[in-house]
């Protein structure tokens, strides 16, 4: 009998769960059927690669603590990226292309986006976030459940592991000055390899078999 309340919290758990799992499923694969039709259409995947999580409960408890809400009252609901998918495109046009077929979507809405491409934070991170909800059909409900998608660049990418890495390794203690710095120049030198690699790209048509 004093074990019923902790079962039926587990249940409740795996159930919100099982939620967050399923939303991802939904959105990656509506983000693999936009890259695969703009293959067949044009010949080119936007898409580098994908990767999807569900935020541990650690992380999620950390993230309420860190932001100050108050457990009491239904602080989960306010962490918008429980169900988090990373977006991998080669260019930073693709970003775009990838957010407005996405978005056209009628049975997705946008709920949040942060540009940190147009406007880098601090550290000199740069992606594309939105939050979008997605409906999840149960098998009495429908339920509305956010994933947060970031989208960014390879090179974008390559920064932000590094750093984070760099950052987690210091077991919560802040970078040197230097490093801080030294991480800022390289955002900066990284951003212009990502426009000059992507004028190289436009500027070079793909060549057909036919045409060679
Ligand atoms: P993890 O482990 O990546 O999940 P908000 O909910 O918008 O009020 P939030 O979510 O803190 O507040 O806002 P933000 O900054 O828009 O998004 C946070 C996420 O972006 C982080 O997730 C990182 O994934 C990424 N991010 C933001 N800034 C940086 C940065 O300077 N360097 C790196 N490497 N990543 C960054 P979490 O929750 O911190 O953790």
């Amino acid at each position: 009998e004093e074990f019923k309340p902790m079962a039926m919290q587990a249940q409740r758990f795996l159930e919100v769960r099982n939620l967050y799992h399923a939303a991802i499923k939904e959105v990656s694969t509506k983000l693999e059927i936009l890259d695969d039709e703009f293959h067949v259409n044009h010949d080119y995947n936007p898409i580098h690669h994908m990767e999807c999580r569900v935020k541990s409960i650690k992380s999620i408890f950390d993230k309420i603590i860190r932001k100050g809400y108050d457990m009491e009252d239904d602080a989960f609901t306010k962490i918008m990226d429980i169900a988090g998918i990373r977006v991998i495109c080669k260019y930073s046009q693709d970003i775009y292309r990838v957010r407005d077929m996405l978005l056209k979507q009628n049975d997705i809405e946008l709920i949040k986006e942060k540009d940190y491409i147009q406007n880098p934070k601090e550290s000199g991170y740069r992606s594309l976030h939105i939050v979008v909800l997605v409906p999840v059909f149960l098998s009495d409900r429908v339920e509305k459940v956010p994933v947060e998608v970031q989208i960014r660049t390879v090179v974008m990418d390559t920064w932000a592991s590094l750093e984070h890495e760099l950052k987690y390794k210091r077991n919560g203690q802040p970078l040197s000055e230097d490093a801080i710095e030294n991480l800022k120049h390289c955002a900066a030198q990284m951003n212009l390899i990502d426009e000059m690699m992507e004028r190289i790209h436009n500027s070079e048509k793909a060549v057909d078999e036919d045409d060679k």
